[in-house]
């Protein structure tokens, strides 16, 4: 079977779309660092969107971390991407990707790259843990290996953060738009802060010249993109006659909000759909809290209910009226409010998007470093809500779920699955040490630095919620629970929450 490639664009098959643009005159603009399906779905298409509107940007791809990007180079950095929504299925070549380089065993490929002429704006999506921060505060954690690694070898660096410092050390005179498109509260902000620490251990002179000559905007990016499976691979194969091993697989609604200040030229995103705005943070607590929150507590509840996908979740009546009912009662209140925008109707359109039975979107892959999305997209709108006196049961419930996906990891409570989460072996550790008692299983957990504010082991009643929560998804049948706690507290929250006027 024929491998897709630039020769082949003639011959595919006339309902996929490819680039109606000459892919040769691309320029260099866009590095971007982290080419996963996420990247291939979002910024990739609106590059593609742009490209063919005359644009003139192009995208060199770079991974520092596996997966390898063997695949997509062989295909001259074209992929199928695939939208899905129910039975309905559209096929579309994205041109936007002109180079990839794989720089996962030295730095040196991803810093030329980096620190080329014709590179004015670098792009991210590398993952919440990429960033070596503490999830509670922000802050870079020095104690990180790679952190530790770079502070003694910063022109060999293996982190994110050392591997951009040193490309802005080399580029010093150029300045560079940075811009973050990871699900990270004021993800811009947070990796000028990381950056700005580790350069100013090396350089003050150095740190002052990224403060003043780079830009880090604030970004909120939405597209639901699971990693794709050799199905998909399949799928393109049998229906559409030809072979891409680099096929990514989305839904349809995706959005970019971006705040606008740059260090220097920027690709005119915003002809093609994103948003330039001013401030970027209601956008970015809305998504996370509301999208990303809901994405959170189904994946843990519903890998302990044994189930397998979002959309799995979402059939289950029980799991699916629990997380309503989290975001409607719970959630939106601490919402920041949005011109033109209803937080209700928010709500109904996220929940209809997981309900998209054509996403196979895996428990276990959002459940994965959960330790690093919990404080965005549960831990902030509850520590929101008991510092003013809000009950937050729903909240309460879905961070026991986290705990207990982590607990039900350790060989003393069966080693149902292995946790793929930078706190597992601290939690699993704490679970084969404690056993079964859920008030100390939760206490010791809420204990861990890094991911909880101290203050939350200082609201008895939420502690005990936490524990009886901790103590029933444990049981045989933690989906009983959550009927249980629906039917007992949550009506009459919901009918205060809608007295209030929250929509
Ligand atoms: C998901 C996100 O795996 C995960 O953590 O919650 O990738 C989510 O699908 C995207 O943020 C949607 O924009």
């Amino acid at each position: 079977m024929t491998r897709l490639a630039p020769s082949q664009l003639p011959n595919l098959p006339a309902n996929v779309a490819r680039p109606t643009y000459d892919r040769i005159r691309l320029i260099p603009r866009i590095a971007h660092i982290g080419v996963g399906a996420f990247h291939r779905c979002h910024q990739a298409e609106y590059t593609d969107d742009l490209a063919a509107l005359g644009g003139d940007a192009g995208i060199v791809g770079i991974n520092i971390r596996a997966p390898s990007l063997t695949p997509l180079g062989q295909q001259d950095g074209l992929y199928t991407r695939l939208i899905r929504q129910g039975n309905a299925v559209e096929a579309r070549v994205i041109g936007s990707i002109i180079r990839v380089v794989d720089s996962q065993h030295s730095p040196a490929p991803a810093l030329a790259v980096l620190t080329d002429k014709a590179t004015e704006v670098i792009t991210l999506t590398v993952t919440e843990k990429a960033y070596c921060h503490h999830p509670a505060t922000g802050a870079l954690n020095l104690d990180h290996p790679d952190i530790a690694h770079d502070l003694t070898h910063p022109d060999t660096p293996r982190s994110l953060p050392g591997l951009l410092v040193r490309a802005l050390n080399l580029r010093k005179g150029a300045p560079l738009t940075l811009i973050s498109c990871d699900n990270i509260p004021a993800n811009g902000t947070l990796l000028k802060g990381v950056i700005m620490t580790l350069a100013a251990r090396q350089n003050h002179a150095l740190a002052d010249w990224i403060d003043k000559a780079c830009a880090f905007p604030n970004t909120m990016v939405d597209r639901i993109a699971p990693a794709a499976t050799p199905d998909d691979i399949a799928t393109v194969a049998d229906s559409l006659g030809y072979d891409d091993q680099a096929v990514v697989v989305c839904e349809p609604f995706k959005q970019w909000v971006i705040e606008d200040h740059f260090a220097g030229p920027i690709p005119a995103w915003d002809t093609v759909g994103a948003q330039f705005v001013h401030d970027a943070a209601p956008y970015e607590i809305l998504k996370m809290r509301v999208l990303n929150g809901a994405q959170t507590a189904l994946a843990h509840l519903g890998a302990l209910c044994g189930l397998e996908n979002t959309s799995d979740d979402m059939a289950d009546p029980v799991l699916a009226a629990f997380v309503e009912r989290m975001l409607l009662a719970e959630t939106v209140p601490t919402l920041r409010p949005i011109a033109g925008l209803s937080a209700k109707a928010y709500v109904g359109q996220s929940l209809d998007r997981l309900r998209n039975t054509a996403i196979r979107h895996r428990n276990h892959q959002i459940a994965s470093d959960g330790s690093q999305k919990i404080v965005q997209r549960l831990l902030n709108p509850l520590a929101d809500r008991l510092r003013r006196g809000h009950p937050a049961p729903m909240l309460a419930t879905a961070l026991a779920g986290w705990m207990v996906y982590l607990i039900r990891a350790a060989s003393r409570f069966g080693a149902r699955w292995q946790a793929d989460d930078p706190y597992a072996a601290r939690i699993t550790a704490i679970a084969d040490r404690i056993g079964h008692d859920p008030a100390a299983l939760s206490k010791a957990i809420l204990g861990l630095d890094g991911i909880f504010a101290p203050d939350f082991a200082a609201f008895p009643d939420f502690t005990d919620l936490l524990a009886v929560a901790v103590g029933n998804l444990l049981s045989d049948d933690p989906r009983d629970y959550l009927r249980k706690l629906m039917t007992e507290s949550a009506s009459a929250q919901l009918n205060a929450a809608q007295t209030a006027g929250y929509s």
